[in-house]
């Protein structure tokens, strides 16, 4: 069987668009009919003293779990050199679910869809270019996010390169 997912990706530590190509790169092995978003630049969420973040998107099909997909990510974190500082400390690579089909789990660290993703507007506009159009629950997620969403000064976004030159299948 396979489930549809949408992963986010961000970086700011490095070559952060090579880090989330090689990240596209390395889910291949597990990532069907893989698309990902333009890539954009963004100013930090939450901790704020830190570099500009890059930041995507990818929705594909796999035959993995979510258990299984998420294990996966962090080894291509890990492969990607990510070090734990601490939490929200920049980083080479973070690979997100922000959903799984229409699974609901709240089982930490694994929790879906994204609890945080309505939030932030790095999340949401690389998750619309990427989900499909019409009605569809991460189409829904997006497009109402990014409506409720108050335009915070502070939270700065620009498309720095579209979707061909980010990654191309
Ligand atoms: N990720 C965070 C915290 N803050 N800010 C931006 N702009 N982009 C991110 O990917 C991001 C963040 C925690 O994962
Ligand atoms: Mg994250
Ligand atoms: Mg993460």
């Amino acid at each position: 069987m396979r489930s549809e997912a949408y992963v986010g990706l961000g970086a700011n530590l490095g070559d952060c668009a090579a880090n989330l190509r090689a990240a596209l790169e390395m889910m291949r092995p597990f990532a069907e009919d893989l698309r990902a978003s333009h890539l954009y630049r963004t100013s930090p969420v939450g901790f704020r003293a830190q570099p500009a973040f890059y930041n995507a998107a990818c929705r594909f099909w796999t035959r993995l779990s979510p258990y299984e997909l998420m294990e996966r990510l962090l080894a291509i974190e890990d492969a990607v050199g990510r070090h734990r500082a601490f939490r929200n400390a920049p980083r080479a690579l973070d690979l997100d679910i922000l959903m799984y089909g229409d699974l609901r789990v709240n089982a930490p660290p694994l929790i879906l869809p994204h609890p945080r993703m309505r939030e932030r507007r790095f999340a949401l506009l690389p998750l619309a270019d990427v989900a499909p159009r019409g009605p569809h629950p991460a189409a829904a997620i997006a497009r109402e996010g990014l409506r409720r969403l108050p335009r915070q000064q502070s939270e700065r976004i620009e498309r720095v390169a579209p979707a061909a030159r980010l990654w191309q299948g």
